[in-house]
This record gives C-alpha cells, sequence and structure tokens, in this order.
C-alpha cells in the first residue's frame, strides 16, 4: 500500500517554481503540513507568514537530515538548483548543487522511506544531437551544459533509486517555464518572461535571443497542475518516473513579441544575442509529450494567447500600484 503525502517539503522554495509550488501545495494540503526551505535568498512575508520556514543548504546532507526529522518529512518536492545560464558561469557550483544535492535528497529518501519524491528535469536535458522538433521521450540525451549534465545525471540517478531501492520518485522535463510572481533565477528561457515586464514597464525590450528563436514554454498554473497532478497518479500505472517530457506551447521570440504587440501597440523589441543563444539553439524547438498525457492525463490549459492576456493583465495592474518590482 503506497504511503500518504501528509508532512511535504519544498526545497528551493524562494524561487521562481519553489515560490508558488509551496503556495499550491499549502492551499491544498493544509500550511502546516507543507515546509519551505531556502538556502541564503530571504523569503517573501507571504512564504513566511502562510506556514514554517527552514534556511537549508541540500549540498549539506545534515542540512536536510534535520529538518526533516524536526518536521517529520515524508514527502519532498525537490526545486532547489543552479539553472543553465548562471550553470555555465559557474559550473563547479551547479554541480554541486544539481548532483551532491540530488543525491542528498534522494538518500535522505531511503533513510527516512519517505512515501515519494519530486525532482523535476529540463529540456535541458537534450543537446544538439537530440532531434529538435516534436522531441520524442525516448532519444538522445547529449548536453553541452553543465546544467543539461546534471539533469541528465539526475534522471539516471534517480531510475537507479526506483529500481534498485524501490523509491516512488516522479518527475517533468518542463520547458521554459512563464510567471510574474517571482522572477527566475539565471535561465536562458528569462527573456520570455522579462519582455513582459518590460512591455509593462518601457514599451520596449532588447531580447538576448534571436527573434528566430523557438523553444517549448509552459504557464505557471500549468507548471504546478503538472507538479501535483503527477503525485497524486497511482505509482505502478507509471513506466516513466522522473523524465516525463511535458509541454504546452512552442514559440520564438518575435511570436512572444508579436502576441504583447496585440495588447501593448507601442511595444518594440531588439534581438542582441549573447551567450545563451547556443544554449537555446542546443534545446528542442517542441516536444512530443505523449508519454505524460497516456500515463497520467496530462493536458496543458494556457497557449501564448491566454498566457499573454493574464500575464499582461496582473503586470498593468501591479505597475498602476506601483508594486512591479522589477
Ligand atoms: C533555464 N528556465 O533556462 C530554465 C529551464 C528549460 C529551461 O530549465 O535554465
Amino acid at each position: 500500500m503506497a504511503k500518504e503525502m501528509t508532512k511535504i517539503m519544498v526545497t528551493g522554495s524562494v524561487g521562481q517554481i519553489g515560490s508558488e509550488l509551496t503556495m499550491a501545495l499549502r492551499k491544498k494540503y493544509g500550511n502546516d503540513n507543507v515546509l519551505a526551505t531556502g538556502h541564503k535568498t530571504k523569503p517573501s512575508p507571504e512564504l513566511c507568514d502562510s506556514g514554517p520556514f527552514e534556511f537549508i543548504n541540500v549540498a549539506q546532507k545534515e542540512t536536510i537530515e534535520e529538518v526533516v526529522k524536526k518536521y517529520n518529512i515524508d514527502t519532498i518536492y525537490h526545486l532547489s538548483a543552479i539553472l543553465s545560464a548562471v550553470g555555465e558561469k559557474n559550473p563547479k557550483l551547479c554541480w554541486d548543487v544539481n548532483m551532491n544535492g540530488t543525491y542528498n535528497i534522494l538518500e535522505v529518501a531511503l533513510e527516512h522511506e519517505m512515501a515519494r519524491i519530486f525532482i523535476p528535469s529540463s529540456i535541458a536535458a537534450f543537446g544538439p544531437e537530440t532531434p529538435l522538433d516534436n522531441t520524442p521521450q525516448e532519444t538522445i540525451l547529449r548536453p553541452k551544459t553543465m546544467y543539461g549534465v546534471t539533469k541528465v545525471a539526475g534522471e539516471l540517478l534517480c531510475d537507479y533509486y526506483v529500481k534498485r531501492f524501490g523509491l516512488d520518485i516522479r518527475g517533468c522535463r518542463y520547458p521554459g517555464i512563464i510567471s510574474y510572481e517571482t522572477l527566475p533565477g539565471g535561465g536562458t528561457t528569462d527573456y520570455a518572461v522579462a519582455i513582459y515586464f518590460e512591455a509593462v514597464k518601457n514599451k520596449k525590450y532588447t531580447c538576448f535571443v534571436r527573434e528566430d528563436t523557438r523553444l517549448p514554454m509552459m504557464y505557471m498554473p500549468d507548471c504546478l497542475k503538472a507538479a501535483i497532478d503527477i503525485m497524486e497518479i497511482d505509482f505502478s500505472q507509471l513506466k516513466h518516473h522522473s523524465d516525463f517530457n511535458v509541454s504546452a506551447m512552442s514559440f520564438s521570440a518575435g511570436e512572444l513579441a508579436d502576441e504583447i504587440k496585440k495588447f501593448i501597440p507601442e511595444f518594440t523589441c531588439e534581438y542582441e544575442p549573447d551567450f545563451r543563444q547556443d544554449i537555446a539553439d542546443s534545446w528542442p524547438n517542441s516536444l512530443d509529450d505523449s508519454a505524460a498525457r497516456e500515463e497520467w492525463g496530462w493536458e496543458p490549459s494556457y497557449d501564448l494567447a491566454a498566457m499573454t492576456k493574464d500575464m499582461l493583465e496582473a503586470l498593468t495592474k501591479r505597475h498602476a500600484e506601483g508594486k512591479l518590482n522589477y
């Protein structure tokens, strides 16, 4: 009989996904049943006031164990990671946090007989040798970034812990995630978030990838839906574990700018590619996420038009209230 998820810990709770995932989990499972954790960044008042928060360092196993015991944790959503662009500037840190962090989480999960673990992967697990259009679930994984290397290694490590030790581990290969609550922390897809803030604030944006750069993307509500839905499925139903391709849309930077112009006609976008262009070029243009749809009913709700409307309505309101914080 599968163990119930009752006491959840989220790592990376101050980050783009972790901050909103923590609030969504608290709404679903109860504030006091979801422990938020971060490394150094001061959490928001909302995160602190709505439930327990602790500072840990995932690269130091003992700091994880201390809070797992203190709060009797039986489920972990492991979101803390160094993303692609920051990882290329500091590959050692990227390896330490992403690999030692994941290894420590898996070891603690094993020793404390956790109910289930969520460890996300990313489209960064793919590389230039991978078929770039409608990228298959099973394909070549030869990433050219340290972040991508840690994602492939993380997927393989998770598969090992499932098969060797019977751990219940689930996860998705996320595309670029777009949201307005917490800015992303140094990824290659950050342009797809910054463009909305700059459009509202300055009516112009200089994009760091080419106009024709096309990548799979997802709006935060769908990201959270995937993370919560995949954890509710009977594990025995799943053929894959921590590496499900999930996507919602694919668009070029130019198509994104054009969609924004439908709402802000005076908006202009220029393109000045930097080192992140090579990273973006090594990632898929679009994903085949049929395995997620077949094995656990994955179904996104937002396309580019719906996301853009929602993003610009929220940011315009915040800007009018003097709270854009960008
Ligand atoms: C990054 N936002 O850009 C992350 C993500 C698919 C990209 O993993 O590094």
